[in-house]
């Protein structure tokens, strides 16, 4: 595993924080360098997308922040966390989990339960914060009852601990090449990767996709130029997902 060039050059650990993304956020408008990674040992308010809460208990997983000193567009946040997913992805292969797989936008999956997300958050004109969590240790049974049943941990799928300080490390060198060729090249740098760690045999429902606005169930084809995902229902239309609810049925 080689070393990184710019990514936790500087890392700040802490133990317990609302959110390592609000540190991060506070760090980069006070100006902390691009690559400065932030690590707590639990969340008080961890969160997902769109108000959603991201589980932190303490001590058993990582929550990482790191703030990557790039413009851009809010557009292009979304297609930056394809990128990341690749990184991390392959972070948890290496680690053992090899069925680890991509489920469209933000989510690290093994068949269908979630072990990890990804929440990218802009922090001013020329800064975004990744925020990533991983369940590394314990069982998923330990997290709350709402989140337990589909979720899953490094722990509960390899069968023994996981030490986060070698896994942190091994997580920044996977990431920083995927981030680095996406800020280069955009969506067509990363698509085919992201393609390739697809969890392709899910089926997947969205909400709001169909001219109706209605939900519409089917399995993903792959991404679109702009990183939307294309996904056939089970009468063959090709629909394309920008946003929604997308639940694994
Ligand atoms: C995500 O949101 O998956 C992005 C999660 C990002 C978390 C990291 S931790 C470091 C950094 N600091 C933060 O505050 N956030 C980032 P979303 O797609 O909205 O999924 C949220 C949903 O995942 C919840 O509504 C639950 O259903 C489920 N969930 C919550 N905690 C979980 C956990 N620990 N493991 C598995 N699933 C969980």
């Amino acid at each position: 595993m080689s070393a990184t060039t710019w990514l936790g050059g500087e890392r700040i650990e802490v133990a317990v924080c609302t959110s390592t993304n609000d540190l991060a956020l506070e760090r980069a408008r006070a100006g902390a360098p691009h690559g400065t990674v932030v690590i707590a040992d639990a969340q008080t308010a961890g969160r997902g997308r769109l108000g959603r809460t991201w589980a932190s208990p303490p001590g058993r997983s990582l929550y990482l922040s790191a703030i990557v000193r790039a413009a851009l567009p809010l557009a292009r946040l979304a297609p930056l966390t394809l990128a990341v997913g690749v990184g991390a992805c392959d972070a948890v292969r290496g680690e053992g989990v090899t069925a680890a797989a991509l489920k469209w936008p933000n989510d690290l999956v093994v068949a269908g339960r979630k072990l990890g997300g990804i929440l990218c958050e802009g922090a001013g004109d020329a800064a975004v914060v990744v925020g990533i969590g991983v369940n590394l240790n314990g069982s998923s049974g330990e997290l709350p009852p709402e989140v337990a049943a589909r979720a899953t941990t490094i722990a509960d799928e390899l069968g023994r601990w996981v030490e986060r300080a070698a896994f942190t490390d091994r997580l920044l060198a996977e990431l920083e090449p995927w981030i680095d060729r996406f800020l280069a090249g955009g969506v067509p740098a990363i698509a085919a990767p992201w393609e390739a760690r697809m969890a392709a045999e899910l089926r997947l429902r969205v909400d709001r996709v169909g001219p109706a606005g209605q939900p519409v169930t089917g399995v993903a084809l792959g991404l679109d130029r702009d990183g939307a995902l294309r996904l056939r229902d089970d009468d063959g239309v090709v629909h394309r997902v920008h946003a929604g609810e997308i639940t694994i049925v």
